[in-house]
């Protein structure tokens, strides 16, 4: 039985102790004397830092907040010219050019002559063909076709059906077609009530013995005779076709 347990351990602090103090362990541990034993010490304070390390790998982009938008960046060079635009809305009508005087001179004298020619071909028009009476023109191109072809020739040449005002006109009109013509006056709208083809009740009327009469209910149409004496006729049979046209 150890009677003392704790001596060896006492023994071992002893000789430790005293090699550390004489250094003779190091040189030959078996001159070393015992040496006691007590507990471990505390730990000594931190050593110095190392030197640095080797520079480690580069780490996982880190899951922290984005930085914030940096400034714009310099501006980059002219982009290459875009496709051609659609056109654009028309513009205003620019402003009537300059004339110097000399033109306006010519135009002038150039409108003039223009009238002249214009009024000399009137005459012989109506010289030719028709009759002109205040402020009107009769022509006939010297055919016969139905009504609605009457209207539709004297529209096509920008004038209308012969449609007499008065007496002269009547007779006018009668010398001009020689034979019997379509007038611009019908009832087709209300049976009996003769206007004229804008729908203006008559201010004279030139009706022959008996007329209107509208026979077999079929007579809507007004027809002038050589008599220069009027006739409600049926607006399908053919007749002279004459047209008036304004003085302009
Ligand atoms: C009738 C006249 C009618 C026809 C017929 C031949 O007068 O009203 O329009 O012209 O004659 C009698
Ligand atoms: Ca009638
Ligand atoms: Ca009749």
């Amino acid at each position: 039985m150890i009677l003392f347990p704790s001596l060896p351990l006492l023994l071992l602090s002893m000789v430790t102790a005293s090699c550390s103090e004489t250094g003779c362990c190091e040189n030959d541990p078996k001159t070393c004397p015992v040496i006691a034993c007590g507990s471990p010490g505390l730990n000594g304070l931190p050593g110095r830092d190392g030197s640095v390390g080797a520079k480690g790998e580069k780490g996982e982009p880190g899951q922290g907040l984005r930085g914030l938008q940096g400034p714009p960046g310099k501006l980059g060079p002219p982009g290459s010219p875009g496709p051609r635009g659609l056109p654009g809305v028309q513009g205003q009508k620019g402003d009537n050019g300059e004339c110097p005087d000399h033109d306006q001179n010519l135009a002038a004298s150039e409108r003039a002559a223009l009238r002249a020619d214009l009024d000399r071909i009137k005459k012989w028009l109506i010289f030719s063909l028709g009759k002109n009476v205040g402020q009107k023109f009769f022509f006939t191109n010297g055919e016969k076709m139905t009504f609605d072809k009457v209207k539709a020739l004297c529209t096509h040449f920008q004038g209308s059906v012969a449609t007499p005002r008065n007496a002269e006109e009547d007779k006018a009109i009668q010398e001009v077609a020689k034979g019997d013509t379509f007038l611009g006056i019908t009832d087709v709208k209300t049976e009996g009530q003769f206007v004229d083809l804008t729908g203006r009740a008559l201010t004279y009327e030139n009706w022959g013995s008996g007329e209107p009469n509208d026979a077999n209910s079929a007579e809507d149409c007004v027809m002038l005779q050589t008599d220069a004496k009027w006739n409600d006729i049926s607006c399908s049979v053919s007749l002279l076709a004459v047209c008036e046209f304004p003085v302009s």
